[in-house]
């Protein structure tokens, strides 16, 4: 009686053992670290369609948002999405909309006296990109939907 049992209680452990062994084989051996997770992209917080709502990202930037409207004709209302930046010191930016190749959005840039300094009309198979060497100052990105039918979700990417 009392062997069975001793028999049954090292049966279990062994079990126990292998389990673990097996556990730890699916690790892949560690040694690696893990890759550095990729910058946080910001959401878009509406309302942002004017400059006194205008969204402030911290710069470099990457945003993911979403837009709908007709600038000519104003039907569907049109979503303008601003967001605002600040450079600390003069350098080359490159601000790049990407997701609208299926309809068509457009992308401007101002500097802080609400001066357009930059745009990127493309049609609608197209992304947009403005790059351009800045002084340090502030500065506000505008997603226009030029001609866009449907809510469509784009990148925004201020690097
Ligand atoms: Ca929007
Ligand atoms: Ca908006």
């Amino acid at each position: 009686m009392s062997m069975n049992l001793a028999h049954k209680t090292r049966s279990v452990i062994l079990i126990f053992v292998a389990m673990l062994l097996a556990s730890c084989g699916g690790g892949g051996g560690g040694g690696s670290p893990p890759p550095p997770p990729p910058p946080p992209t910001i959401n878009e917080i509406e309302p942002n369609d004017t400059v006194a709502q205008v969204q402030v990202v911290t710069f470099p930037a990457t945003i993911s948002g979403s837009t709908i409207g007709d600038i000519l004709d104003s039907v569907p209302a049109v979503d303008l999405d601003a967001y605002r930046f600040t450079l600390a010191s003069a350098q080359t930016v490159t601000i790049v909309l990407t997701g609208g190749t299926s309809q068509d959005m457009d992308l401007s840039l101002f500097d802080s006296g609400g001066m357009e300094i930059g745009f990127s009309i493309g049609d609608q198979t197209s992304n947009e990109t403005i790059t351009m060497s800045l002084v340090a100052g502030t500065y506000d990105v505008v997603v226009f939907p030029f001609l866009v039918d449907v809510t469509t979700t784009y990148t925004l990417s201020i690097q």
